[in-house]
């Protein structure tokens, strides 16, 4: 059982969610700001770039999973990784604010777990490109086909950082509302695929399962929607047949 991982820190990075609350304030208050907000989101989609580069070169599937804290995007990968794995070999980046708890659970499939924690610097809210790029310093690329990042647990700031990713899956679970894909627009938007999950509480609870489904619809009218239990792992085949063909694309296009 191989329990491999790397904690890895930021290093002197600068703390961009200083700059991403600029941004926010800027926009009533004049243009001058907004150009410091630009700069450094032109240097993320730079740093991503290199990074796609770099997956396309090892024809790398690159999967970026964001959602809310504990809407279980740990359980869906540890149960995903059980199945996938070897067949399909995987490496996996884990974004939290502190702990290697995550990449403690996920370094149990066997998968080379790199965890950045992001809290020496005030605590980052996602995972930018080059923090994905100096967290591939701890993974040998080589004889993967699949890089999933689980991003930093919320349905805002990540949605907003390109890390060169191929795909985006967001994962909302049926404790948290219907209503979310409303309050958090660009997060389903920017998604190539949506995860309602624990779906094994349904009966305990009063979501709308129909209602969900169409909040998302009127966000982003085709993406794909999987209505999954990653406790019990009923409905999880539709999602472990997704994934496959989007790696085995990938590795085509090589
Ligand atoms: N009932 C139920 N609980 C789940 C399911 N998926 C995750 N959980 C639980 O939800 C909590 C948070 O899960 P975790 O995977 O750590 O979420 P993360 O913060 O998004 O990575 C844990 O207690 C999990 O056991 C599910 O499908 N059904
Ligand atoms: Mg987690």
């Amino acid at each position: 059982m191989a329990t491999h991982h790397k904690a890895f820190h930021k290093g002197s990075q600068p703390h961009t969610h200083d700059t991403h609350d600029t941004a926010v304030h800027t926009v009533k208050s004049g243009t001058r700001e907004i150009k410091v907000v630009r700069r450094v989101l032109d240097v993320n989609d730079q740093m991503a770039e290199k990074n796609r580069r770099l997956f396309a070169d090892h024809g790398i599937f690159v999967l970026n999973v964001m959602s809310s804290p504990g809407s279980g995007k740990t359980t869906t990968l540890e149960k995903t990784l059980a199945q996938i794995m070897p067949e399909i070999g995987c490496a996996v980046i884990v974004g939290d604010i502190c702990t290697t708890n995550d990449a403690d659970r996920l370094a149990v499939s066997g998968a080379p777990v790199v965890q950045v924690n992001t809290d020496e610097f005030g605590g980052d809210c996602h995972l930018a490109a080059h923090v994905i790029e100096k967290a591939l310093g701890g993974i040998d690329l080589h004889g993967i086909q699949l890089l999933i990042v689980e991003n930093v647990g919320n349905l805002v700031c990540p949605a907003e950082f390109d890390i060169g990713e191929d795909a985006r899956v967001v994962i909302l679970s049926v404790t948290e509302g219907e209503d979310k894909p409303l309050k958090y627009p660009l997060m389903f938007r920017e998604c190539d695929i949506a995860i309602l999950n624990k779906t094994d509480l349904l009966p305990y609870l009063d979501f709308d399962m129909g209602e969900a489904v169409n909040n998302i619809r009127q966000i982003h009218p085709d993406m794909p929607i999987i209505e999954m239990s990653s406790k019990t792992q009923e409905g999880m085949a539709p999602w472990l047949e997704w994934l496959k063909q989007q790696v085995q694309k990938k590795h085509k296009r090589r």
